[in-house]
């Protein structure tokens, strides 16, 4: 009888073990999927702002979030002073830069936050750059997405462009804010 008991308290021990190894190749599935789906889910993108001789000024990390794009952006070299800070509509940086278009514009709406018929989605607040050139902020834009197939996609067919203009955005002024010359560009990519 003791035998018996003996034997059956290694079956369960066993079966006990066996259920863990199970859970933990569980969690290390669970785990797998949650990876996968935060790579589906929150997709990034980057652009390198680069001035009209070329040379690299800033960058700007995109990230996907569920109500909007986040956008990380460090500068390190751009002329001090208000800039307007936009995404045109498409995603090509040939200076003098007019071939990144017009501001991403997919819902056809007017310019500037202080329109009645605006913003345009690629509108976005002024930049204050100081002295040294060099600034780092966070902006949150809620009228795009990263997610292809989606209307308001930055990556439609022709793509887009992150522009600095020489001027600040004067928030109304259609179709640009009268912001002047475009002084940096970054493809979206
Ligand atoms: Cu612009």
């Amino acid at each position: 009888m003791r035998k018996i008991l003996v034997a059956l308290g290694a079956a369960a021990l066993l079966a006990l073990h066996g259920s863990v190894v199970q859970a933990q190749d569980q969690d290390a599935a669970n785990d797998d999927a949650e990876d996968q789906m935060q790579e589906e889910e929150w997709e990034t993108a980057t652009a390198t702002l680069r001035d009209q001789e070329g040379k690299t000024v800033g960058t700007v990390e995109l990230e996907e979030t569920p109500t909007g794009v986040l956008l990380r952006v460090t500068l390190e070299a751009v002329p001090p002073g208000v800039h307007a800070f936009h995404i045109h509509e498409t995603g090509q940086c040939e200076p003098p830069f007019e071939s990144a278009g017009g501001h991403f514009n997919p819902d056809g709406t007017a310019h500037g936050f202080f329109s009645d018929e605006g913003p345009h989605a690629g509108d976005m607040p002024n930049i204050h750059v100081p002295d040294s050139g060099a600034l780092t902020f966070e902006v949150f834009n809620t009228l795009v997405t990263l997610v292809e197939g989606d209307p308001a996609s930055l990556f439609d067919d022709d793509g887009s462009a992150i522009v600095i203009h020489a001027g600040e955005d004067d928030y109304e002024s259609d179709p640009a804010g009268h912001a002047g010359d475009r002084i940096a560009c970054g493809v979206i990519e």
